[in-house]
């Protein structure tokens, strides 16, 4: 059943892939319902993915980051809702740095315990894709068609250090958890594009993601439908963790796919990697 979604979002990938190659990175006066700045080709990517989803029989809907509300279908044969992060990482788009599109497929309803599988695509040297169901899946585009080349699995402690957010907004205790990674001797990856850095963690072993809540941004920057959630779901089904808080951190990190979301635009902090980080995390946040 969800191959057909699987199907959609591979042929929508070698077609943004394509106008990547041959697209200006202009501006437009537009903002997403976020507030960031749109390219014109996030919102061509957020039409090429939304129309080939939403004609499929078995997609119910979608939310999109470039879509200020679900769009839902009438009738009732779809059962699928589909999240989804069309062009991640524009601000670096310019710069020819990776960027992706990050997708969740919600049984029903968008929340994290009806999130039945979800992925992502790498804009990259190469084209690919990862797909996590029970295990998470790795495609590579050759030209012709996607390839599956294996699956993806974490250590249970790597070696990178991805810190995200404003430094000088850090908390003190993030400061001392981060700087505590780099002194065991981590290797700092981070280039401010979600997919590709995560991509990284993923494909090296694993370590450490983080995008905590700062003095600026106290609910974090990244989206929960169409960007943790999804990802929550591949760093566990690959044998890591994912933690984070919604509302005030006087509660604590909790698991990310345990936590509801009132809107679909909501951010929160979150933290993706091997147990062992996250394990370190727990107790620095404690
Ligand atoms: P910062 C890109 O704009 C993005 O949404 C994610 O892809 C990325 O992880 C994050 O923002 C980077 O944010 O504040 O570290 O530049």
């Amino acid at each position: 059943m969800l191959y057909s979604i699987i199907d959609a979002l591979q042929r929508s990938a070698v077609y943004i892939d394509s106008v990547l190659k041959k697209c200006n990175f202009d501006y437009l006066d537009s903002t997403n319902s976020t507030g960031d700045s749109q390219l014109g080709v996030d919102v061509e990517a957020n039409n090429i993915i939304k129309e080939s989803l939403l004609e499929l029989d078995v997609v119910k809907g979608i939310c999109s980051e470039e879509e200020d509300e679900a769009i839902y279908k009438e009738g009732l044969n779809g059962v699928y809702l589909v999240a989804f992060d069309p062009l991640d990482g524009s601000s670096i788009v310019s710069s020819n740095l990776s960027v992706g599109s990050i997708f969740g497929i919600y049984n029903k309803e968008f929340s994290a315990k009806n999130l039945i599988a979800s992925g992502y695509i790498v804009y990259g040297p190469r084209l690919e894709m990862v797909v996590a169901q029970d295990s998470v899946n790795h495609y590579i585009y050759n030209g012709e068609e996607w390839r599956n080349i294996g699956s993806l699995m974490l250590s249970n402690k790597g070696r990178i250090n991805s810190p995200g957010g404003t430094q000088k907004n850090w908390s003190t205790k993030h400061k001392i958890l981060i700087e505590s990674l780099f002194l065991e001797g981590y290797r700092l990856r981070y280039s401010g594009g979600m997919v590709p850095d995560l991509h990284n963690l993923l494909c090296k072993g694993g370590g450490l993601f983080s995008y905590p809540s700062t003095s600026d941004a106290p609910n974090g920057k990244l989206r929960a439908l169409f960007e943790v959630f999804p990802f929550a779901f591949i760093f566990e089904k690959a044998g890591g963790e994912a933690i984070g808080s919604i509302g005030s951190l006087n509660e604590g990190l909790s698991r990310i796919l345990d936590l509801n979301i009132d809107s679909i635009h909501q951010s929160l902090p979150c933290f993706f990697g091997s147990n062992d980080e996250i394990s370190r995390v727990k107790l620095a946040y404690k």
